[in-house]
């Protein structure tokens, strides 16, 4: 298996599918959104995680139109899904975009051309940044977010409490939401020192205007946890796996 190779025909291969992940509001336990989550079908390996070819991906460059698929795949199936199911007008749809792609001088043209092609209101797309994409050319990235926020695209800070980022100079970035790490979500039913790290941090995004989205949960007891401390939205096994597109449709249908 040699992914470098095999990354360079596998999107004119069609070999990759978007899976999409439920968001629950913690509140209501209502579905509040999907996140796009890509997925590799290779020819002898079979279904590939983003685990085992993200990382190849961002090195040899193949991530950006790797992730400009995902973008305009997952928005066309949104798409589809407005035109053929009554899906609410406030779900969102959550894309992770990589550095590289944000390195791309074209990068809001191509969102734009996506969003115009596809109908999506901006309002309803949420792009998910890693603290990496922050640290690494903090000028440029300052002037795409506000653009986007200009646009009303939501933006979310994603895998938070990974990497180096804090929140004094978050409030900086014009983000949404901030998304918890799942190992965060583990940690913090260890202690109680952790949990109240856990509660810090959601008060503090609460502060900067930010919504929160705790990753990876998968028991009820972490779930009733998040949502008295007053985290709006969960996202975790407990709820649902990724869902291929089959499945989070029919998921779709039964909403009320
Ligand atoms: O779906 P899974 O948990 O296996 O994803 C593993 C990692 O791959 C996660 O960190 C996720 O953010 C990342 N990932 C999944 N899909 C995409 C994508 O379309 N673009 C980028 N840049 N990362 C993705
Ligand atoms: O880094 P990012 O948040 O984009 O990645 C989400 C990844 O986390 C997905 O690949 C998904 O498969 C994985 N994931 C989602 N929910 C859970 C969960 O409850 N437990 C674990 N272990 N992984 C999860
Ligand atoms: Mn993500
Ligand atoms: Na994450």
């Amino acid at each position: 298996f040699q992914a470098e190779r095999d990354l360079r025909h596998a999107i004119e291969r069609q070999e990759f599918r978007v899976y999409y992940q439920p968001l629950i509001s913690l509140m209501t336990g209502q579905l509040t959104g999907f996140e796009a989550l890509v997925r590799w079908h290779h020819p002898e390996r079979g279904l590939v995680s983003p685990g085992e070819f993200i990382d190849i991906a961002e090195e040899t460059g193949f991530i950006v139109p790797i992730g400009f698929w995902v973008l305009r795949e997952a928005c066309a199936q949104f798409q589809t899904w407005q035109d053929t199911i009554a899906i609410p007008s406030n779900l969102t749809l959550s894309v992770n975009l990589s550095v590289k792609q944000f390195a791309q001088p074209n990068l809001l043209d191509w969102i734009d051309s996506i969003l115009k092609q596809t109908n999506i209101k901006s309002q309803q797309l949420k792009l998910e940044i890693t603290e990496s994409v922050i640290l690494e050319n903090t000028a440029s990235v300052q002037g795409i977010f506000n653009q986007l926020h200009q646009r009303k695209i939501l933006l979310a800070i994603d895998d938070f409490g990974t990497g180096y980022s804090s929140l004094s100079y978050l409030h900086r970035f014009p983000m949404d939401t901030l998304k918890i790490d799942r190992s965060f979500v583990d940690f913090m039913t260890q202690s109680p020192v952790n949990l109240g790290i856990v509660k810090t941090i959601i008060n503090l995004a609460h502060q900067l205007g930010m919504s929160v989205v705790a990753e990876g949960i998968e028991t009820e007891h972490q779930a009733r946890t998040l949502q008295e401390m007053g985290c709006e939205e969960g996202q975790g096994f407990l709820f649902s796996k990724p869902l291929p597109v089959e499945a989070a449709t029919e998921l779709l249908q039964q909403f009320p």
